[in-house]
């Protein structure tokens, strides 16, 4: 073989080679926003690259490995090198090396001597630092813990990866709530109720002898937001999550997660000591019962000692609960906390509850509650929605929060976006969980925030095996600012949050953050984005449910638009039981002359609204029955609002679509391109809901649509006979209808 053609043979091994080991997907998501690209700015990287060469870690646990692989990866990725291994002097340090461990486990970093910043730090906290040690530079990313080390190591590559500068550290951070819980709605068949990103991630078949990567790289994401809590199953729970197979699989899980701080809660069913037990009661006060449920305990500890607990859902939408059996919620969540001390878990009880009544839906659940604050065992939390109806677009704050001041609380957000656009629309969460975390409550006078209220937030996942996890490329971002918000988003009442040195997270932080991580650091692009992020939750308030209006969507599978809905078995499953739109007008009356579910709140909390000549438009319909011209705080009538925020709506999808366009050639082609086809989806459902809600609406108001505005193009018969096969999320079987 003569010389040419070797090199011609070469050339073609070697792009062989090259084509092979490149990854089979392109920039598909999967890596969310732990990607790790080499830092394209010069200047940066030189900085990176003069700053570190070298790591050294304290002796492993299984939590610093994980620690290490990331930090090693991740630097490796960034930098674009390999950095050596050194291994510490009694009290040195390598120069230019990255020093990571707890004063326990790494003899350098007890030499610093930072007992008193550690002090600060909590169980959780760490502290990351520029050092000289012996002349020699460095960093030192420590903590009391190694799970601190673990969450200091995500901070120190979230510097680098949004291209920070890394000169003179002096960072030092800890959660501001001790629970940061994810709760997954995944049956044991794999559907995921209310999900929208493809099956369940658990692959319950195949656990625990087969673990999917994905259950790592799950973890991974987890810890580098600060998460150390996940419930693995539905709150429509089976109760065969506690039969011993089961258990052995959710071990499994707990295991790998153990290594990345996050604990493993189950939801269970309340009757389970009947349907896997044999009993012949479920009731709460039975001895046999309570013996139960404690040997139940005991076998879960001895497999998974670290078991974070139970989450329940009792005696709410047809689930069982002590009720059956003429108890309170109090003594059903008691029975569970008893069965969990000895072994230091918690019991989650949500206040999710609403029965068939006359009164307001929205009431009920405080009704129920506030009497039995006070009355649960103290390893119990109450778990409350962040409104008191479920997760609209807009709601006002559960009256529950401040109203309970001697029960823990768990604020539950949605995540996966029910009544928000599915996976389908972009709709960036954090305005509305900081809407609800900032708002005062006034119940220890001004500037009792919800968030100051609560121990811990739990998200609702909107994770699922798709291969980008959430589906939309952006719902992703809810899951990470759900995270950081979580871990950093309120100056909350827990002690742990006052020695936090930084100021609470924004949204528009935590957008640029995601942003860089997951997109790019180009300026430009940034600021477009997170421009159309922002904006995007009150777009979509704007095209579904402006001013107040709530629970007008299709029924069941909650998928667009259907206000004129009142076939509900129950008259609080119909949208007409929340708009009541007549010919007098529209909205439901919560004040004094109506259901006053404004009663629930602070003298103070209650002001702002109680007034329907000075209640925000925002909120409007929410608390008052209005006549449709009635005189908005914008100056316009009732209805030319309500028109005027719907179209308003479309036009700004529009105007995201437009902006999204001019990023054509700015990020990669593949999720560029999802995200225009997603956008296109959104356009035309905006109008829809537009469309069929004013059509509607006007044969009440039976006034004008907006002169020189798009006209609807089918009537409103169309819209009404509009029907949904499989829709996703609700697990029926496609034959259903709406
Ligand atoms: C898990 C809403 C949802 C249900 C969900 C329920 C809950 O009603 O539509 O799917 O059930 O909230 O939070 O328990």
């Amino acid at each position: 073989m003569n010389k040419y053609a070797f090199t011609l043979l070469l050339v073609l091994f070697s792009s062989a080679v090259i084509s092979f080991s490149l990854p089979v997907h392109g920039e598909d998501g999967y890596r969310l926003w732990l990607r790790y690209d080499r830092v394209n700015n010069p200047v940066r990287l030189q900085q990176y690259r003069t700053l570190i060469s070298c790591y050294e870690m304290g002796t492993y646990s299984s939590v610093l490995s994980a620690a290490r692989d990331e930090l090693v990866s991740g630097l490796e990725g960034l930098l674009g090198r390999t950095l050596s291994q050194v291994y510490p002097e009694q009290s040195g340090i390598g120069e230019r090396c990255i020093l990571a461990g707890t004063p326990a486990s790494s003899a350098p970093v007890r030499y610093l001597h930072l007992e008193k910043e550690l002090a600060a730090a909590g169980s959780e906290g760490y502290i990351i630092r520029s050092i000289t040690l012996k002349g020699r530079q460095g960093i030192v990313i420590t903590a009391n813990t190694d799970i601190g080390v673990l969450y200091g190591v995500f901070h120190f590559l979230r510097l680098l990866q949004t291209q920070q500068s890394i000169q003179q550290l002096t960072i030092q951070d800890r959660p501001s709530l001790s629970y940061r819980v994810l709760n997954h709605w995944d049956n044991l068949n794999r559907t995921v109720e209310r999900g929208y990103a493809g099956e369940s991630i658990w692959n319950w078949w195949t656990l625990p002898a087969y673990m999917d990567q994905r259950y790592k790289d799950y973890a991974r994401a987890n810890a580098s937001i600060g998460i150390n809590g996940t419930v693995l199953n539905n709150v429509n729970a089976s109760p065969l999550m506690l039969t011993a197979d089961y258990l052995e699989k959710a071990a499994a899980l707990a295991g790998l997660f153990r290594s990345y701080g996050i604990k493993v809660y189950l939801s269970v069913r309340f009757s389970a000591p009947i349907e896997i037990g044999g009993l012949k009661t479920a009731d709460p006060l039975d001895p046999e019962v309570q013996q139960w449920w404690r040997q139940k305990a005991d076998e879960i500890y001895r497999i998974i000692p670290d078991f974070g607990g139970f989450l329940v859902k009792a005696n709410s939408e047809g689930q069982p609960g002590p009720q059956n059996y003429g108890r309170t919620h109090a003594d059903g969540a008691n029975l569970l906390a008893d069965a969990l001390a000895p072994h230091q878990g918690i019991v989650i009880w949500r206040a999710f509850v609403y029965s068939e009544t006359p009164d307001d839906r929205a009431k009920q659940a405080y009704n129920e509650f506030k009497p039995l604050d006070g009355k649960f065992k103290a390893n119990v939390l109450v778990q409350v929605k962040n409104g008191p109806i479920d997760f609209q677009p807009r709601e006002p704050f559960h009256p529950l929060f401040g109203a309970m001041p001697q029960t823990p609380l768990m604020m539950e957000f949605q995540l996966t976006q029910e009544y928000l656009g599915f996976s389908t629309h972009l709709v960036y969460l954090a305005p509305l969980f900081k809407e609800c975390l900032d708002a005062d409550t006034y119940t220890k006078g001004k500037g009792s925030t919800v968030a100051a209220t609560i121990t811990g937030m739990a998200g609702v996942a909107n994770i699922g095996n798709d291969r980008n996890w959430c589906g939309h490329p952006f719902a992703q971002a809810n899951w990470y600012a759900f995270g950081r918000l979580a871990w950093g988003g309120s100056a909350a009442a827990a002690p742990e949050a006052a020695s936090r040195n930084v100021p609470a997270l924004s949204s528009a932080q935590i957008a640029e953050e995601w942003i860089r991580q997951t997109f790019t650091n180009d300026p430009a692009v940034v600021d477009t984005i997170k421009e159309m992020m922002l904006a995007s939750r009150e777009i979509t308030v704007d095209y579904m449910t402006p001013l107040g209006l709530h629970h007008i969507m299709g029924y069941n599978h909650h998928y667009g638009p259907a206000p004129w809905y009142d076939k509900a078995s129950r008259a609080d499953w119909n949208p007409v039981y929340f708009h009541k739109a007549d010919m007098a007008g529209i909205g439901f009356d919560r004040t004094a002359t109506g259901s006053n579910a404004l009663e629930q709140y602070a003298p103070e909390a209650r002001r702002q609204w109680e007034d329907s000549t000075t209640c925000p438009d925002a909120w409007l319909l929410w608390w008052h029955h209005v006549s449709w011209s009635h005189r908005m705080l914008s100056g316009r009538t009732l209805w030319e609002e309500l028109c005027h925020k719907y179209y308003t709506g479309v036009d700004s999808v529009r105007r995201m679509q437009s902006a999204w366009n001019t990023l054509r050639w700015k990020i990669d082609p593949e999720r560029w391109e999802q995200v225009q086809m997603l956008l296109t989806i959104q356009a035309n459902e905006a109008v829809w809901w537009r469309n069929a809600c004013l059509l509607y609406f006007q044969t009440f108001s039976r006034m004008s649509l907006p002169a020189g505005g798009e006209l609807p193009d089918h009537d409103l018969k169309y819209y009404e006979g509009l029907h949904f096969y499989y829709a996703p999320g609700t697990g029926v079987t496609g034959l259903e209808k709406n």
